[in-house]
């Protein structure tokens, strides 16, 4: 049975740091509440994009407390609560489903190289550690682990593994798992590839760059829906021109976006956690500009 609750635009939630590295969380939940009354369908909480693999257990949980009561219920929250093992993963989704969210996800165990059969058994033990829908996070590029049509197909044995986030290029793959399991929750994970994923039926997107261009990909989202992709591949192109500037012109993705929220909504949205690097000038020159150029 397809969740349709899970579906739509969720935003991979950026994480305010100050320069000590503490969570500045009242700029948390002032982004949170903003990015409600843009219309985004959702958040997705503690995921790569919020660098959550530096910070502590306690901070994850308490950064998820804080989201949850600034959502104060209008969106859906799907919380990553990935580890690079089972016992550190069932501490988080333990907290998670303790509080007012819609889903659980996790990114397969890393670093370790474990089996197919391990991989089964870890998200068999976290989908079953609670009554929650539970989302497979396909991240090969940053895990170094691909979730294979076959090994999906043997996740979704276990009923409470409704969702896949699919932040991949293999598009074949998607199309595959898309049409073997059509009531899977697939969210298309690259927010440059976007139409891809939405013409290959993909019931919704989680994206870092929905921090600052989530009217953006609503639009994507909405002109697939209506087959125009005529229309949609010139958003798309628009939305891609922003990440060339924020991503690839800076190399500090997350940095940019926390600047340019900054910028936008008039909060101090702090930088990254170190080893990520801080913004030079050229950096924050470039992301002025963008700012200055959205008409949304
Ligand atoms: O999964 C994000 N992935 C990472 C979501 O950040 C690792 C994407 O939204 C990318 O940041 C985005 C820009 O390349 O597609």
């Amino acid at each position: 049975m397809r969740n349709e609750k899970l579906t739509g635009i969720f935003t991979a939630l950026v994480t305010p740091f100050d320069k000590d590295g503490r969570i500045i969380y009242d700029s948390l939940q002032k982004h949170v509440d903003y990015l409600v009354k843009q219309g985004v369908d959702g958040f997705y909480v503690n995921g790569s994009t919020a660098e959550s693999f530096l910070m502590t257990p306690q901070e994850r949980k308490s950064v998820l407390e804080a989201v949850v009561e600034a959502n104060g219920g209008r969106a859906r929250l799907i919380c990553h609560c990935g580890a690079i093992g089972t016992a550190l993963s069932l501490d988080l989704v333990e907290h998670a489903s303790k509080l007012s969210i819609d889903a659980l996800s996790s990114v397969p165990p890393f670093y370790y190289g474990f089996s197919q059969d391990e991989l089964v058994s870890y998200y068999n033990d976290l989908a079953s550690a609670s009554d929650k829908p539970f989302i497979v996070y396909n991240m090969p590029k940053f895990s170094g682990v691909t979730i294979t049509p076959s090994l999906m197909a043997r996740l979704r044995e276990n009923p409470r593994i409704q969702g896949l986030k699919f932040t991949h290029n293999d598009f074949f793959a998607l199309q595959q798992i898309k049409a073997s399991d059509p009531d899977l929750i697939i969210y298309n994970g690259y927010d440059e590839m976007a139409i891809c994923g939405f013409s290959l039926k993909c019931d919704g997107a989680i994206g870092s760059t929905y921090n600052v261009i989530a009217p953006l990909i609503m639009k994507v989202r909405d002109l697939c829906l209506a087959n125009d992709f005529k229309a949609a591949y010139e958003v798309q192109a628009v939305v891609n021109d922003y990440i060339i500037s924020m991503s690839s012109k800076t190399g500090k993705l997350f940095a940019a976006l926390k600047y340019i929220i900054s910028i936008r909504e008039g909060i101090d949205y702090g930088i990254c956690r170190k080893p990520f690097a801080t913004l030079d000038d050229e950096d924050r020159k470039l992301c002025r500009q963008v700012a200055d150029s959205f008409r949304f």
